[in-house]
Order: structure tokens, then C-alpha cells, then sequence
């Protein structure tokens, strides 16, 4: 039996943390065994990429460099934990994936979208998430959020049209994908959000 591949997405702040563990119950209620995580991450080596990419260093970090070290975790993510959890049948519930090298390098940095292209066929080899929920927000609501929480990392101090770009990129993928991508309105409160998560999973479950 080979396993399933979901990830939550969308900009920061919308609850993609926040809602991971009410996915994971979902199904493992459902007799699901599920592997949790997250990218940049996942592996003790894609977790210090992850640190490289999300700290703010004294020297900058240029764009193509970001995306390199995006996908160089995400090559260790897939071949040291995605792919070997899936192979022995569990789900793999990731917060973030693919997307959001779209929405945040391609959109936010404006990096020419082939060259992700080209990189995502090289490092994934025809791998991707079987479901993808995007959260959507307002860009103001998520950061408001993150405000309030305290602390920014490197992409949470981006200005403004970073993050419509990347939203603009993330809507419009979740659009060229309607039999992959689901939007979720996660502006709304965290109850309703859930009520539409639970939704989607059970459908999502009732086609096994
Ligand atoms: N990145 C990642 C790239 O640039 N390219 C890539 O390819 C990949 C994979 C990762 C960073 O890496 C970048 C993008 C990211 O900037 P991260 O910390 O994993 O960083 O991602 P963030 O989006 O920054 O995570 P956040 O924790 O900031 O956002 P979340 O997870 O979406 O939000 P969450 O769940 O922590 O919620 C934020 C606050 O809002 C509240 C929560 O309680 C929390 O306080 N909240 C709500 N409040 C009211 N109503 C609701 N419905 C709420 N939902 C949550």
C-alpha cells in the first residue's frame, strides 16, 4: 500500500500550525497513520537549511541562493523521510511543500518560474501532494496575527507587495488545480475553518 501526500499552505499567519493537529486527528481518527512535518524541514538536515533560510544573517542571503537551499531540504526531506514514510503506506502531512516555492520565490522574489520548473522536476521526480488545502486570508489578517504573537523571521519582515504577489501565485495555482488544491477562507473564525477542514478530509476519505 503505498501512502497519501496532503499539505496545508498559504501565507504567513493564516493557521497552517495552528491547524495541522486538528488534520492529523482528523485522520488518524479514520485509522489513518500519519507522518506530521513541515518544510524548510523535516530531517535533522533539512532542519538547519531551515535555519540558514528563516535567520536573519549579517550577510545577505541572495534569491537564487534561497531557492537552492529550499530545494537542497527539500532533497533531504523527500528522500530521507517523504519517501520512505509513503513507501511503508503512512500519510504524509506537511505544513508547506511545493506551493510555496511558487508563491514565495516565484512570486515574492520574482524568480523566473521555469527555473522552479526545472528544479521541481530534478529534486521531486514527478512527486506531488495528492491534496493541497490553501488557507486564504487578506495579507493584513495573517501578519496582524503574527504581530500579535511576537517575533518575525526573514519573510515575515517583507513589505507588503511580497506577500500580494505570493498570494496572487497561490490563488492562481489552486485554480489550474481544482482536482488537487481546495481553498479554504481562513479569515474567518478558527471553528468555521475547522468545520470546513473536517469537510474536506471526510471527502477526501469517502473516495477510498
Ligand atoms: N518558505 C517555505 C519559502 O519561502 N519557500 C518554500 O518553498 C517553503 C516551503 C517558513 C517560511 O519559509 C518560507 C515561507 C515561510 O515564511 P514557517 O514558520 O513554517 O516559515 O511558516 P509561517 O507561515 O511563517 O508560519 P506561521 O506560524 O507564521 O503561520 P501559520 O502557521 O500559518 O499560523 P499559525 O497557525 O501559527 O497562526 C498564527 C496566529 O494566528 C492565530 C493562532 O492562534 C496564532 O496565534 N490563528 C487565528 N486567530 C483567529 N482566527 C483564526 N482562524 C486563526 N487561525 C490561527
Amino acid at each position: 500500500m503505498i501512502g497519501r501526500m496532503i499539505t496545508l499552505e498559504g501565507l504567513e499567519g493564516v493557521g497552517k500550525s495552528t491547524n495541522m493537529e486538528f488534520v492529523r486527528r482528523r485522520l488518524e481518527a479514520a485509522g489513518i497513520d500519519v507522518d506530521e512535518t513541515r518544510e524548510p524541514g523535516g530531517t535533522l538536515l533539512a532542519e538547519k537549511i531551515r535555519d540558514l533560510v528563516l535567520d536573519t544573517a549579517d550577510e545577505p542571503l541572495p534569491d537564487l541562493c534561497e531557492l537552492l537551499l529550499i530545494f537542497a531540504a527539500r532533497s533531504a526531506h523527500l528522500e530521507n523521510r517523504i519517501r520512505p514514510s509513503l513507501d511503508h503506506g503512512r500519510w504524509v502531512l506537511c505544513d508547506r511543500f511545493i506551493d510555496a516555492t511558487y508563491a514565495y520565490q516565484g512570486g515574492g522574489r520574482g524568480l523566473p518560474m521555469e527555473i522552479i520548473v526545472r528544479l521541481e522536476d530534478w529534486v521531486q521526480s514527478g512527486l506531488k501532494p495528492d491534496l493541497t488545502i490553501l488557507l486564504d486570508t487578506p495579507i493584513e489578517i495573517g501578519l496582524e496575527r503574527i504581530r500579535e504573537r511576537g517575533g518575525s523571521d526573514r519573510f515575515e519582515s517583507q513589505r507588503l507587495e511580497f506577500f500580494q504577489r505570493a498570494r496572487e501565485v497561490y490563488l492562481s495555482r489552486a485554480e489550474q488545480e481544482p482536482e488537487r488544491c481546495v481553498v479554504v477562507d481562513a479569515s474567518r473564525p478558527l471553528a468555521q475553518v475547522q468545520d470546513d477542514l473536517a469537510k474536506i478530509i471526510d471527502l477526501y476519505l469517502s473516495n477510498f
